[in-house]
């Protein structure tokens, strides 16, 4: 079980008396925990309401409360990853430098092949050779098809070939690695745009998932990018990696309720089945413990 929020589980078994000490307490380790101000005001005040209004004095009680209010952030979210009933489905991945696009990629494709779906990686970032290369030993390793061009080529072209493959192979899923990119480049946010009207126009729908890529590690500025991302591009949910390395989960939390973004999987480590499903009620469930 991943340890997000351990410091605030521990507020909670050293019994406090429920008084402005400890919600100011609870607001500190909250924002350290990288859940931005407003989401941690939006949840104090929910809980300052629910304790007065069932006199709620014990601290056991007073964790459930927040726990339900959690929960409640995430209730109308749906996680699960979408396929189209129409082959190749078509996934985008997107993020800045380094979030774990490219190993998500490996990660995504092993879970569907083991489900007996035949998967085509496209190596739409033809910025760096070495991404290329890195993407295609991967496919070797997994032995999944790849499509590439020459460094420096037109990423919507590889994708335009890609996915007439995909066509030609009966491919189930399209899985497209991207450039790192900074949110804040807008001819690397048009060529994103560009990949977008590829895929509309080649399989006759958006992409089935445009999933941006986002390292927990980062905290707030993950948040930050997830907002000028989804400006440019609809994301349709978020993977955020890396929560191995880190005990701060809270960007989970600002993610959806700031931005609305569902969160659909998360990345725990470097190896290809360190990738897990989002499970809204469980991550409400076990992060106070
Ligand atoms: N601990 C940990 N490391 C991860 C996780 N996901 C990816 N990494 C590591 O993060 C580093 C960057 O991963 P990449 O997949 O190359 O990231 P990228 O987004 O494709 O990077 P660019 O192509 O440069 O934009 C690698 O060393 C990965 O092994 C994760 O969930 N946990
Ligand atoms: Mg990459």
């Amino acid at each position: 079980m991943l340890k997000l929020f351990t410091k605030i589980g521990q507020l909670f078994s050293r019994k406090p008396t429920i008084d402005e000490e400890f919600y100011e307490e609870l607001e500190e380790l909250l924002i350290q925990a990288d859940v931005s101000v407003r989401t941690t005001q939006k949840l104090l005040e929910e809980l300052r309401q629910k304790v007065r209004s069932e006199r709620l004095n014990c601290a056991e009680d007073v964790k459930n409360a927040l726990r339900d209010a959690v929960a409640r952030m995430f209730s109308e979210t749906d996680s699960r990853i979408r396929l189209s009933d129409v082959p190749p489905s078509v996934f985008l991945m997107v993020g800045v430098n380094g979030t774990g696009k490219t190993t998500t990629i490996a990660k995504l494709a092993r879970r569907y092949q083991r489900q007996g779906k035949r998967i085509l990686l496209a190596a739409a970032d033809t910025f760096r050779a070495a991404a290329i290369d890195q993407l295609e030993a991967w496919a070797k390793r997994i032995n999944a098809d790849i499509v590439r061009h020459q460094p420096g080529s037109d990423p919507a072209a590889v994708v335009f070939d890609a996915i007439q493959a995909a066509k030609a192979r009966g491919a189930d899923i399209v899985i497209i690695d991207t450039a790192g990119r900074l949110h804040t480049k807008t001819n690397l946010m048009e060529e994103l745009k560009k990949i977008g009207r590829v895929i509309e126009r080649e399989v006759g729908r958006p992409p089935d998932e445009t999933l941006l890529v986002l390292d927990a590690t980062t905290g707030q500025n993950a948040v930050n990018q997830a907002r000028e991302f989804s400006k440019a591009v609809p994301v349709t949910g978020v993977v955020l990696t890396k929560l191995d390395g880190t005990a701060k989960g809270g960007v989970l939390l600002t993610v959806r309720d700031e931005l609305g973004i569902p969160v659909k999987l998360i990345g725990t480590g470097e190896k290809l089945e360190d990738l897990e499903d989002f499970d809204p009620q469980a991550f409400a469930a076990s992060i106070f413990e």
